[in-house]
């Protein structure tokens, strides 16, 4: 049983690699950096071993993991707050979910800050979270049992305290089943001046227009990655945005694999609303929208 379960994190750990490599290729080079840092130490302590596909159990739960946050970059004295959403994709219940987040150096834990949320389809319903623990920068959030296709949110917040400035702004969370999920928070004193704001949004658009009208909802839970390798998930009604995003040209990549029965809408009046990627200009102070038109994949009656 033991053999299995490593053999199912070293099988999660390669697909991990092969997704963020697959990835890198397309983002800009800081993202590869990124990437490519993230990556090494996962397939290093699992190099030795090999598994074979094949060998996996359909009755395991597969459990993917992501970390959002709401900015990308923070000065001391500043509040982050963060989002852990854990997936269970396989076909069984995933029982005992053991969740821990190793903070980066000089963010501060707000233990009365916690949220948690299930979500189940397009639903998402509030649920308490037993008390998370804190031993050093590990923050531990538990809780029973995970359903398939049911995803546990949870948000939490944290300060910046001067001590951050010393540190690399990474955090890596991980539940023992899962992949390891990470987010770069840039810190540094005086940056904000150089920020901007990203907002948009993923919607059903029905007349294929890359427009929102009346009657065409929001998708909530996609993912869009951002070119530094951070990721951004829509709200419940599709919306998204994240502050403190460095000026420049900015690229977001909608994740088709977040929606699942989705695939690009088809765009009849912009050719370049048909791609997945979004290029924006964004400049100090100021705002940039990504909007992206998806749409169901097999008929609206799979919905
Ligand atoms: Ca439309």
């Amino acid at each position: 049983m033991k053999s299995l379960i490593q053999q199912l994190e070293t099988h999660k750990l390669l697909l991990n690699v092969i997704l963020t490599t697959l990835f890198a290729v397309k983002a800009s080079l800081v993202a590869a950096q990124t990437a490519i840092t993230n990556t090494a130490s996962a397939s290093g302590e699992n190099v030795s071993t090999t598994s074979n596909p094949t060998s996996l159990s359909a009755n395991q739960p597969e459990l993917q993991l992501l970390k959002t946050a709401d900015r990308a970059a923070a000065e001391p004295g500043d509040t982050v707050i963060y989002r852990l959403s854990l997936r269970n994709t396989g076909a069984v219940p995933a029982r005992n979910i053991t969740l821990t987040d190793k903070l980066p150096l000089g963010l501060r834990f707000l233990p009365d800050s916690v949220q948690g949320s299930l979500t189940s389809g397009t639903t998402t319903t509030p649920v308490s979270l037993p008390r998370p623990t804190t031993d050093g920068r590990n923050v531990t959030f538990t809780y029973p049992e995970l359903a398939p296709n049911q995803a546990l949110n949870v948000i939490y917040a944290v300060v910046v305290t001067p001590d951050a400035i010393r540190g690399e702004g990474r955090n890596v969370a991980q539940e023992n089943r899962s992949n390891i999920a990470s987010f770069v928070l840039r810190i540094q004193p005086g940056i904000l001046s150089d920020c901007g704001t990203l907002v948009g949004r993923v919607f059903v658009d029905k007349n294929f227009d890359g427009e929102q009208q009346p009657g065409e909802p929001g998708v909530p839970n996609a993912v869009i990655f951002m070119d530094d390798g951070n990721r951004i998930t829509t709200d419940a009604n599709g919306l998204f945005s994240l502050a403190n995003v460095i000026a420049g040209n900015r690229v977001g990549t909608l994740d088709l694999t977040s929606l699942p029965g989705y695939s690009l809408a088809p765009n009849v009046k912009f050719i370049e609303g048909n791609s997945q990627s979004r290029l924006v200009r964004l400049e100090p102070g100021g705002m940039a929208r990504m909007n992206f038109a998806v749409t169901p994949a097999y008929g609206e009656e799979q919905l």
